[in-house]
């Protein structure tokens, strides 16, 4: 038998079938004979959850012992993908478990491929976030992220008549084993109403806030285990519900439903995450979503340092705050009044405390998606925040004038109020203000930062400004995406070591030249291949040959990521393969996938277009397989799990300037895709490393785009003096992917031929040349593959682990905190 401790916590098989079977008995009520897949798959995960408890427990009693600082990552979005998978591999009990079950009848494999993955975020930001907790833990830093449970996640995508169609993700149908709820540890936190000022019974000036209404929080907590390290860290998001079952006073004049009507608004809170990334609409529910889990984040960090004996002047030295972007970035103000309002700190050491703890990372420059709440309903919400802000700012103003003296025009541009016509709170302002340290996320994108976005705060506090290049988790992002690549890896480097030291993947590169390597790699990837081809069979219909060139654009749907420069190309192909019979194109399959914001009606038109072209394509006779394009639906972590791997190229190409970072861009070339790509982002640090040789760069630089945008961009003139460009996008606008409706696509080959701000004309020419320098490289399979696996083998710069040792070094300034031995 097993003994009773064994049972939680011992991974051999016998140990392990024991405690699926109590689960599926005692947690699911069902023998195995009546479980539906659903109940082994939670009878499953509770075994493999037990398996995280104790270093979960142990991890946050080592924790409160050393009393070392800990990282408090805010994010509005975790994006965290599947866990069942990632838990075992993080545990090492994928084999044994795998071993157990298949006596028992069990697919393993199949219960981590039909897991439902949690869709708590939008694209780049949220995953970013999932990654780095990854990094947290595996590196043992003591970190906690807090965030938002939302109840529907970033709606399901579903593609009807080429259109892209919303559904609701109502991810906890069957229920989420990995999070524990903690109802004890609930938080109080108030909206809108007023404030008072009066003086109390000792003569002090105070403010009382009396709040219109009060919601109650309450965390779900997930564990994250590190790689094969015994420390769990925490993601504890934060579920709105009503503070009490019934408003009394409503209840007893009779209103009984208008009662519970107030019980389900508050409960609304948490309902619905936003779908719209880049795009900031001053939506009051967003604002008190926002307020909501950053107000529930500081009350617990408060409640652990009061757990830990410690006064609250000592917050900083136990908390590194990191702001993920603007939408928690209120937590500076009510960091301020919790420490004046409620703990009476004298409003000097409250600022320096407040600058302590924050840190601030910019994820984008695009104006539109900088968030700023009309001054009306941010004041109708959070009225003491309010004065709160305008104290920062009336002190932070008075500090800029003496700085730069004179300069009025200078300290207007900084206020944290917007004044140029109706009055808003710029979010990223008190950011700066609240922070010690300001980072952007790729080099190019952090001297923008400093130069075009935020230059009067660059002028005023040059040393506060920095930058950490992102980088994604190699433990998801190969080792359980691509097992075919990690078993290579392993056997060729001799160890394992590079899965938690990614930088060791170099290694791989004394292979480029070896024949019977580069056939194995050739077999992975074209394993990869099939794979991704049987989905996209399964999903779309569309049969493609696993022997073309896989061609790849996955990421959200946007303008300036421009995925209608990719579609002027393959319509391009197309005008070429019906007018000159170009049958030495190398065969190629494009595959798109991502998700439109649900009001962006441009981005679903050009859903619509990649679909359009894919159905007069795909149904071509003449075309065979010389060209096929696929709209793979519904992209998420999953889907990237499937579609990395196979990839051959990785189209990145935004307008050099417009994009942040990119991750997706360092997924691709780990998995060994070559990119091509503009002189943006990432991209750029990815060129450097992997050799501008083994790179397929394209297009204008930042500085050259803005240099032809201010002296007069006109792209009709591109398009009357290129004719294959005017042919492309003449069959677009005559409607010869649209059954003839030269309507449907004005919209977008107006703007293109009008405005083009994203100077897709611009780059056109360089881009299909590019693509036929693609075309050659291919056509050597020996050569490509060479390059393919130098690019991966040059990857070890993008490990977000190595993101997170740069944050905790120059950031944070906290330190690993490895668990030597056990108790
Ligand atoms: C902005 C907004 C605006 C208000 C409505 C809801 C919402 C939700 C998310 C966002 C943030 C979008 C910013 C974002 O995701 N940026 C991406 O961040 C990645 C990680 O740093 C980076 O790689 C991408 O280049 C960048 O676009």
């Amino acid at each position: 038998g097993v003994a009773e401790d064994d049972v939680r916590t011992a991974c051999e098989p016998e140990a392990l079938k024991r405690a699926f079977l109590d689960h599926l008995l005692y947690t699911q009520g069902k023998t195995l004979e009546i479980a539906s897949h659903n109940d082994i798959y939670l009878a499953v995960a509770y075994t493999v959850r037990d398996r995280l408890l104790r270093r979960w427990s142990h991890t946050s009693s080592r924790h409160k012992r050393h009393g070392t600082r800990t990282v408090a990552y805010l994010s509005a979005e975790f994006l965290i993908g599947p866990s069942l998978g990632n838990n075992l591999l993080n545990l090492d009990i994928t084999d044994a478990l795998r071993e157990t079950l298949a006596r028992l009848g069990i697919d393993l494999d199949e219960l981590v491929r039909r897991e439902v993955e949690p869709g708590l975020g939008n694209g780049g930001l949220g995953r970013l976030a999932a990654c780095f907790m990854d990094s947290l833990a595996t590196g043992e830093i003591p970190a906690i992220g807090y965030g938002i449970y939302y109840e529907y996640g970033i709606f399901f995508q579903t593609v009807v008549d080429g259109w892209q169609v919303e559904n609701t993700d109502k991810w906890l149908r069957f229920g989420n084993p990995w999070a524990i709820h903690h109802p004890e540890w609930g938080v109080e936190v108030k909206l809108g109403g007023y404030t008072e000022h009066y003086t109390d019974d000792v003569g002090r000036f105070r403010v009382r806030w009396v709040p219109e209404k009060t919601v109650w929080g309450t965390p779900f907590d997930t564990p994250v285990a590190g790689y094969k390290v015994s420390t769990v860290n925490t993601l504890r998001l934060w579920r709105a519900e009503a503070t009490e079952e019934f408003d009394f006073s409503v209840f007893n004049r009779g209103d009984y439903l208008g009662a519970v009507n107030k019980k389900v608004t508050s409960e609304n809170l948490t309902k619905v995450l936003y779908p719209n990334d880049e795009s900031h609409q001053g939506k009051e529910l967003r604002l008190e979503q926002q307020y909501f889990f950053v107000a529930c984040a500081l009350r617990d960090m408060l409640r652990i340092l009061e757990h830990r004996g410690l006064p609250v002047t000592e917050f900083p030295r136990a908390f590194a705050v990191q702001l993920n972007d603007t939408h928690p970035a209120i937590g500076v103000a009510e960091l301020m009044r919790l420490l004046i309002d409620e703990y009476l700190v004298p409003w000097e050491q409250a600022w320096e405390a407040t600058r302590a703890t924050f840190a601030y990372t910019n994820h984008t420059l695009l104006p539109e998606a900088l968030e700023r709440w009309p001054l009306e309903l941010f004041k109708s919400v959070l009225p003491r925040h309010l004065e709160i802000i305008y104290e920062i700012n009336r002190r932070f103003l008075n500090e800029a004038r003496i700085r730069f003296f004179g300069d009025e025009s200078r300290v207007f541009r900084l206020s944290l109020i917007d004044e140029s016509g109706e009055r808003y709170v710029r979010m990223a302002h008190l950011a700066c203000v609240g922070s010690h340290a300001i980072n952007g996320v790729a080099e190019l994108h952090s001297t923008l930062i400093k130069e075009q976005l935020l230059p009067d705060f660059y002028a005023m506090w040059p040393e506060k400004f920095d930058s950490v290049t992102n980088g994604v988790t190699p433990r998801r992002w190969v080792v359980l995406s691509n097992p075919g690549l990690a078993a290579l890896a392993t056997e060729a480097l001799g160890d394992e070591h590079w899965i938690r030291d990614w930088p060791r993947i170099a290694g791989l590169e004394k292979h480029a030249d070896d024949a019977a390597f580069i056939e194995r790699w050739q077999r992975v990837k074209h394993t990869n291949k099939r794979s991704l081809a049987a989905l996209i069979r399964d999903e779309t219909g569309v049969v493609v040959n696993p022997d073309s060139l896989f061609d790849v654009l996955v990421k959200r749907i946007h303008e300036y990521k421009r995925q209608h420069l990719a579609v002027l190309h393959i319509v391009t192909r197309y005008h070429r393969l019906k007018t000159q019979r170009a049958t030495d194109m190398v065969p190629r399959t494009f595959i798109f996938g991502g998700k439109a914001a649900p009001g962006y009606v441009r981005a679903k038109l050009m859903i619509k277009l990649i679909t359009a072209v894919a159905d007069v394509v795909n149904s071509d006779p003449e075309v065979r397989d010389l060209l096929k394009v696929v709209f793979l639906p519904n992209f998420s972590v999953s889907k990237g799990q499937c579609i990395y791997p196979a990839a051959e190229l990785s189209e990145q190409i935004s307008l050099a300037g417009k994009e942040a970072s990119g991750t997706g861009n360092m997924k691709f070339a780990m998995n060994g895709a070559l990119t091509i790509g503009t002189m943006d982002g990432a991209n750029i640090e990815i060129c450097q490393e992997v050799g501008a040789e083994n790179f397929f760069a394209f297009g204008m630089s930042a500085d050259e785009a803005q240099r032809l945008l201010r002296s007069g961009y006109y792209p009709r003139d591109l398009y009357r003096d290129d004719a294959e460009l005017r042919a492309a996008i003449d069959l677009i606008r005559g409607g010869f992917f649209s059954r003839g409706d030269a309507g449907l696509f004005e919209p977008l080959t107006n703007d293109l031929l009008n405005e083009d701000r994203y100077m897709l004309l611009a780059d056109y020419a360089s881009y299909v040349e590019c693509q036929d320098r693609v075309d050659a490289a291919y056509r050597d399979a020996r050569q490509w593959s060479r390059m393919a696996v130098l690019n991966c083998a040059r990857s070890g710069r993008f490990s977000s682990d190595r993101s997170i040792a740069e944050y905790a070094r120059r950031m944070w300034h906290t330190s690993a905190l490895p668990d030597t031995g056990h108790g």
